[in-house]
């Protein structure tokens, strides 16, 4: 799932761009209608190949730019819109600036309005100066696609052209932690509280607990859609909107994040590295008030510079934010600074620690340090990357490696283990996050089991362990973690979903019945199976083995559980009176015929109650 943001300066036709590629019309208040101009975000989506992608249009006018840095956050390409007969202008470079801070990974610069311009010569000099100004950020090598949306020209070539680059983008991760930073609160008149927003770090799936954050309220997922589309479960990477209930939209505002309980809190300050403008009119000072953009929060914040004076134009350094209210930030995150007033982009970095605990001292040598490791990643990070990498990895393979020193790699064993972050699974070590997909791949394949055969009561282990491709090694272990979680349930050589259940219709039952009573009269010379399955069709026959309501010997003879057990009974017996049976003997003992006696015989042996000496059997 991947999500396209608009970039630009004002007029440039971004949200006309958007609605010829999408249909849909991004200005959604009347404001905007009569102004002619974006305000505040607006949302699309359209078809590209075989993926569903999400729109997000920002406004270009400066006024607004703090709604353009609410919805650039979570996007994977940007569309970076320049009118021909304009080229680059003032919030060209400013979103250009932004969009290289918050390094999007992608995009295609679309050269829009060519339709008003008649001069060749014209076009190739504004596209000559748009790779100068592009020249040296994330957008250096970005296609440049003269169109217009007004005509339709150039239309094909970029839809294919973004379709191309998102099929080498890098999805979003899923690490199990969803959030969603909220960009949109309204209420639907019978459905209360709705949020969206682009989904990041994991899944929500309908009826899972959730809280808003910073502001720790509850609540419980109640509906969930993707493009207007309902669904059960969400994926990272999507444009989601989500509603709530036991949260009313006074409790939320832009900026908040839902997360599942317990997984992100709130913080006041924060350790970050910080790149600052090589066109910014000053150097960022020590104690200096700015206004932080983070996710699609906004927030004012004064800045400690770390381990310099301060930072120069084009420079970068490190930085510890204090906040005037909590955010709900986790390490990684990606943030930008504006000076308030007048209103100008300072620069941006990453939040390095979400929770340094102090103040740190400015110039203590030991903090920089630590500032610098934590860039790099901390031993338990890069140890978790190297098991995401190997997964599943026995011990001594993962500290071989790892490649740091031993004592530092036990330790940061230690901790992950301590974390919850790694698990121990047999002899094998996986990560959470790999636990959490194969657990949600199991619930998967028993769902669609039960969906597609309700009257089976659930898969062998072994179908199971082929349809998750996993060795038994490791799948031994997990099976009884998932069995520990209660998340399946073994009967028998069968495992399958806690709620499931297998219900006869009232039909059905009746047949069932029938064939029960049937093979009670029947005693030992009962019924063959065809006659069986023809009596209460092949599904509820299985189901009744799945049960252990039929016990099936060989391919013609089934009993009643209670004949079996009786069958059972009198061969055991007749075992421990006379040591051993033969076929004659059986035939004899349980007046039937050969067939029924050589079912039974074998069958014993199966079950090791008995084994075959010559031509008799004794109790094994
Ligand atoms: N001739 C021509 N006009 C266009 C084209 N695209 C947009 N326009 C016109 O340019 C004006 C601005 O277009 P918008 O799509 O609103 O521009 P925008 O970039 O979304 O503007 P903001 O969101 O306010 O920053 C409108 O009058 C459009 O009709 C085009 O391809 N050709
Ligand atoms: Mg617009």
């Amino acid at each position: 799932m991947f999500v396209i943001g608009t970039a630009g300066h004002v007029d440039h036709g971004k949200s006309t761009l958007v609605e010829a590629l999408t249909g849909i019309d991004p200005d959604r208040l009347s404001e905007e209608k009569e102004r002619e101009m974006t305000i505040d975000l607006g949302f699309a989506w359209l078809q590209l190949g075989e993926e569903e992608v999400g729109v997000v249009d920002v406004p270009g006018h400066r006024d607004f730019i703090e709604n353009m840095l609410a919805g650039v956050g979570g996007i994977d390409l940007a569309l970076f819109v320049v009118a021909a007969d304009e080229g680059a202008m003032p919030q060209t470079r400013e979103h250009l600036a932004i969009l290289d801070l918050l390094e999007i990974p992608n995009g295609v610069v679309a050269l829009t309005k060519v339709d008003m311009v008649d001069d060749p010569d014209w076009l190739e000099l504004v596209t000559l100066d748009l790779e100068e100004v592009f020249a040296g950020t994330v957008l250096e090598n970005a296609p440049i696609l003269p169109v217009s949306a007004k005509t339709g020209q150039g239309m094909d070539a970029l839809r294919q052209t973004l379709m191309e680059k998102l099929q080498t983008a890098v999805p979003k991760p899923d690490n199990g932690r969803p959030r969603l930073p909220i960009d949109r609160v309204f209420t639907v008149s019978g459905f209360g509280t709705i949020v969206t927003g682009t989904l990041l770090d994991g899944r929500f799936r309908l009826g899972d607990s959730v809280e808003i954050q910073p502001v720790g309220k509850n609540g419980r997922i109640r509906g969930l859609q993707t493009h207007k589309t309902k669904l059960d479960v969400a994926q990272p990477g999507s444009r989601v909107a989500i509603n709530l209930t036991g949260v009313s939209k006074e409790d939320v505002v832009r900026g908040n994040i839902v997360a599942l309980p317990g997984t992100v809190k709130g913080t006041l300050l924060f350790d970050a590295t910080y790149r600052h403008l090589a066109d910014a009119d000053a150097p960022l000072k020590h104690n200096m008030e700015v206004k932080l953009f983070v996710g699609a929060a906004e927030m004012v914040a004064r800045t400690r510079v770390l381990g310099a004076q301060q930072i120069e134009p084009g420079e970068e350094g490190w930085l510890q934010l204090a906040l005037s209210e909590p955010a709900a930030i986790v390490r990684g995150d990606r943030f930008i600074l504006r000076r308030p007033s007048p209103g100008a982009t300072l620069g941006g970095g990453k939040v390095l620690d979400p929770y340094p605990g102090r103040r740190h001292r400015r110039f203590r040598p030991d903090v920089v340090q630590r500032l610098q490791t934590l860039t790099k990643g901390t031993p338990a990070e890069l140890l978790l990357q190297t098991v995401r990498r190997l997964e599943p990895v026995s011990q001594a393979d993962l500290l071989k490696q790892a490649n740091m020193d031993s004592d530092t790699a036990a330790a940061a064993l230690q901790t992950l283990l301590n974390e919850g972050e790694l698990m121990a699974l047999g002899k094998q070590l996986i990560s959470r996050i790999g636990w959490e997909q194969h657990r949600d791949k199991i619930r998967e394949l028993l769902a669609a089991f039960h969906r597609e055969f309700p009257l089976r009561l659930g898969l062998s282990r072994e179908e199971l362990r082929s349809r998750l491709r996993l060795p038994g090694a490791l799948f031994t272990p997990l099976l009884a973690q998932a069995a520990e979680d209660g998340l399946l349930v073994e009967a028998g050589a069968l495992v399958h979903a806690p709620d499931h259940q297998v219900t006869f219709s009232s039909q059905q039952q009746a047949a069932v019945e029938r064939l029960l009573s049937q093979l009670a009269a029947a005693g030992v010379n009962s019924p063959s199976v065809k006659e069986c399955k023809t009596a209460v069709s092949d599904p509820v026959y299985f189901a009744l083995i799945d049960l252990g309501r039929l016990r099936q010997l060989s391919a013609d003879v089934v009993y009643g559980s209670e004949q079996y057990e009786q069958l059972v009974g009198q061969m055991r017996s007749y075992l421990q009176q006379h040591g051993s049976i033969n076929a004659a003997d059986t035939r004899d003992l349980l007046q039937t015929s050969r067939k029924y006696a050589i079912a039974i015989l074998e069958h014993l042996d199966e079950i090791r109650l008995t084994r075959r000496v010559g031509d008799s059997r004794e109790l094994f």
